[in-house]
């Protein structure tokens, strides 16, 4: 692989400026990364890759990501954690220009690989109703009943995908990513998925001296969450592979929302007075990665303890929030205190 050219798109977030990194440790020329922010918002940047902002939405700026490259790894979406997929479903959609510009670019250009990020928000609902969930399987995306806005965008695009693989010279990839964390990721500003959003507000919660802390539903909801260094392990793996179907990406060590609370809090040492809110955006009450089919075809799957991960997480977050200043704190865990501020 070391001498065929990479571009990762969607690089300024949170996987994509991973897996750039990863890509270069591993000796991948990653000639490329594009992301439409503005270079000073990505979150990690690699100076010696030609780092690019440009709209992906639109089929000429793709055609330029893709130029002269023979892999292509395509992570541009606008997302992110139920608090915005559940009240942003039209962007969610939108991102169907994204995906469709960059596969038909990657075509067009001779690309050889790509690799499409696709989502545990494909599986069908009825499969996910309660918190002792069977895990899922591949299988049990069909008969479709994704997640409304996010999840249709993404079984939509993964069909897209099959279809490129199957008719055309281009060969492609799909993992679906079951909630994946770590550093360098979201952690503030509504975008934010849960192992970061509880490490946050268990550190607000210390810095301010006010004791409680706001759980979005029952606490009983359950879903495993990926460590993000096995992410980008099994993203090279599964473009490297001949998988030709949608594959699992994601941890099988089932948790309860509680319990990630729980873990986070003897991270801390503390603990909390929680306070739920039956009204906020909860998503599917049970969810996990059946792993069988990642193990039967490439005798691995993601191993990284949840303990371990999140410790590294809370670390980096209470770091990025020290930075911030502990007056900002105090003031944000005052309005989450007097129910001002639900959604952050
Ligand atoms: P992220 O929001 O941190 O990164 C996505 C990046 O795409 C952002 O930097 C954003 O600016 C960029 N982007 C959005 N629209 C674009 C456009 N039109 N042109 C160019 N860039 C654009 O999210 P992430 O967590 O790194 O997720 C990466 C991919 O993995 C996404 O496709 C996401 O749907 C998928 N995924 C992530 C998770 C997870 O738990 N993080 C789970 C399932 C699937
Ligand atoms: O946001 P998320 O991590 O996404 O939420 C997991 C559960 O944690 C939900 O039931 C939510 O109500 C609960 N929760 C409790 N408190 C909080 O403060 C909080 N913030 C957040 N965010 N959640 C809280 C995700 C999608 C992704 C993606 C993955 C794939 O759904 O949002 O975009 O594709 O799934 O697995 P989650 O796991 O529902």
């Amino acid at each position: 692989m070391n001498n065929q050219k990479a571009v990762v798109c969607g690089a300024g977030g949170f996987i994509g400026g991973h897996l750039v990194k990863g890509l270069l440790k591993r000796g991948v020329q990653v000639v490329r990364a594009v992301d439409i922010k503005p270079l000073e918002d990505w979150f990690q940047v690699e100076d010696e890759v030609e780092n690019v902002s440009l709209d992906l939405s639109e089929k000429a700026s793709c055609s330029t990501a893709v130029e002269g490259m023979d892999l292509v790894y395509q992570l541009a979406a606008d997302m992110g954690g139920m608090g915005f997929i559940e009240k942003n479903r039209l962007s969610c959609m939108l991102n169907v220009l994204t995906s469709t510009h960059m596969v038909s670019a990657a075509k067009d250009a001779g690309v050889e690989r790509f690799f499409y990020a696709s989502s545990a928000c494909v599986y069908n609902a009825t499969r996910q109703t309660g918190a002792d969930v069977s895990a899922l399987k591949e299988s049990d995306a069909y008969p479709a009943l994704p997640e409304d806005g996010y999840g249709w965008e993404k079984l939509f695009s993964e069909r897209m995908c099959h279809h490129f693989d199957e008719e055309s010279n281009l060969t492609c990839r799909v993992a679906r990513y079951h909630n994946v964390y770590g550093p360098n990721g979201t952690w503030t500003g509504g975008r934010e998925k849960a192992p970061a959003a509880i490490c946050r507000k268990v550190i607000e919660a210390k810095m301010s001296g006010i004791p409680d802390i706001h759980i979005w539903g029952d606490g009983q909801q359950t879903r495993s969450f990926m460590y993000i260094d096995d992410c980008i392990q099994g993203t090279e793996l599964i473009m490297n592979s001949d998988i030709d179907e949608p594959i699992n990406l994601g941890s099988s060590e089932i948790v309860t929302i509680n319990g990630l609370v729980d873990i986070v809090e003897e991270i801390a040492g503390v603990r909390l007075k929680r306070i739920y809110h039956l009204d906020a955006p909860r998503g599917v009450m049970g969810r996990n990665s059946d792993n069988s089919l990642i193990m039967q075809r490439l005798g691995w799957e993601p191993s990284i303890r949840l303990r371990d991960g999140l410790e590294r997480t809370y670390r980096w977050i209470e770091k990025e929030m020290m930075v911030g200043g502990s007056a900002s704190v105090r003031a944000r865990s005052q309005e989450l205190h007097t129910g001002r501020v639900l959604t952050a």
